[in-house]
């Protein structure tokens, strides 16, 4: 048996810019490399052969030489794992630039194309394009790509195991009677829009037989938590619910929530009152307002750049009556917004 970990858009020195306070984002730019740290000590305890990194290792083409050290160390200091490195669109060539030189169990991919493990019969292959590879049916293939897929590209390929990253998201799927690709999804949420479990992807390879298992590995998760507030008839209802919600679930004090309220929303509900009252209880906390428009709050949406600010802009140009005007963004805002009109 050979035992790997697929693992990508790890984000290395990513700046947290959706944390309140800038001691929190250089807490969790720490985390975030402490969390690939003990994933590869994870890999060292449990006889792990080989470390897939499928691109977006480092957030920028700016490395701080702190993370560069620590990630080099990683590599020299487990030199009987193999790191496969594809660089991502993120630091396109920077990691390689910066190591001082390139470890031996660092697989980069630019003069081999395809390593093989000859007693277990598996190649490991970098590609850019699916129409390059040429992989023996005898062989057990993984391939890593960092990108989006369109799966029938894949088909057909000999392909077993497409490692992929770019997709923040644990997400798999079949490649036809043969294989199937997996994208592993990031380590740690960086933001309140990579809600989730996030981990790396555990590969038992036996007999070309393959069992993938995802290893939950983050050190804080983000939690979304919907919270529907049509019944709120102000902020202590809201407040009520909202408080409701979370008790359902329970939700570990060091972690993040993003608190997202749904429904038809009522007037005059004060989020910073109700952001700054969740904060205390958790790592950090967003409430993020997603209810339709009812009537009251034009004059808020109307700035905002997004698709419900520009439709109520576009109206209120139009030369209607007033009363008019609020029924057709009250009816558009509640259809954006994914409600049946009639
Ligand atoms: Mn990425």
């Amino acid at each position: 048996m050979i035992k790997m970990i697929h693992c990508s858009d790890i984000h290395l020195d990513a700046v947290m810019s959706g944390l309140p306070d800038k001691e929190k984002q250089e807490e969790r730019r720490n985390e975030i490399l402490l969390t690939f740290v003990r994933m590869v000590r994870y890999a060292a305890k449990n006889s792990i052969k080989a470390i897939l990194i499928v691109g977006d290792l480092f957030d920028s083409i700016r490395i701080s030489p702190a993370t560069i050290d620590i990630v080099e160390k990683c590599i020299t200091g487990n030199r009987d794992i193999d790191f496969y490195y594809v660089a991502g669109n993120h630091e396109k060539d920077a990691f390689l630039r910066e190591l001082s030189a390139i470890p031996e169990n660092l697989k980069t991919f630019s003069d081999t194309r395809t390593y093989r493990y000859d007693s277990e019969k598996i190649t490991i292959t970098a590609a850019d394009d699916p129409g390059e590879l040429n992989l023996s049916p005898e062989d057990y293939n993984i391939v890593l790509y960092h990108g989006t897929i369109t799966p029938n590209a894949w088909k057909g390929k000999n392909i077993d195991y497409l490692a992929l990253g770019h997709f923040h998201e644990l997400k798999e799927g079949s490649l036809g009677s043969r294989g199937r690709y997996c994208y592993s999804g990031c380590l740690e949420g960086r933001g309140f829009d990579e809600c989730g479990e996030k981990g790396f992807i555990r590969l038992n390879i036996i007999n070309g037989i393959m069992e993938p298992i995802f290893m939950q590995a983050s050190k804080r998760t983000i939690h979304k938590v919907e919270v529907d507030i049509t019944e709120a008839n102000g902020t202590g209802d809201a407040d009520f619910l909202i408080s409701d919600a979370l008790q359902k679930q329970s939700i570990p004090a060091d972690d993040l929530v993003k608190i997202v309220l749904t429904g038809n929303s009522s007037p005059d509900i004060n989020i910073g009152f109700l952001s700054k009252k969740y904060s205390d209880d958790y790592y950090a906390v967003r409430i993020v307002d997603d209810t339709s428009y009812t009537g009251q709050e034009t004059a808020g949406t109307q700035y905002d750049v997004s698709l419900k600010g520009e439709f109520i802009r576009m109206v209120m140009e139009k030369e209607w009556p007033e009363n008019e005007k609020q029924e057709v963004i009250k009816l558009g805002t509640l259809a954006l917004g994914g409600s049946r009109i009639i």
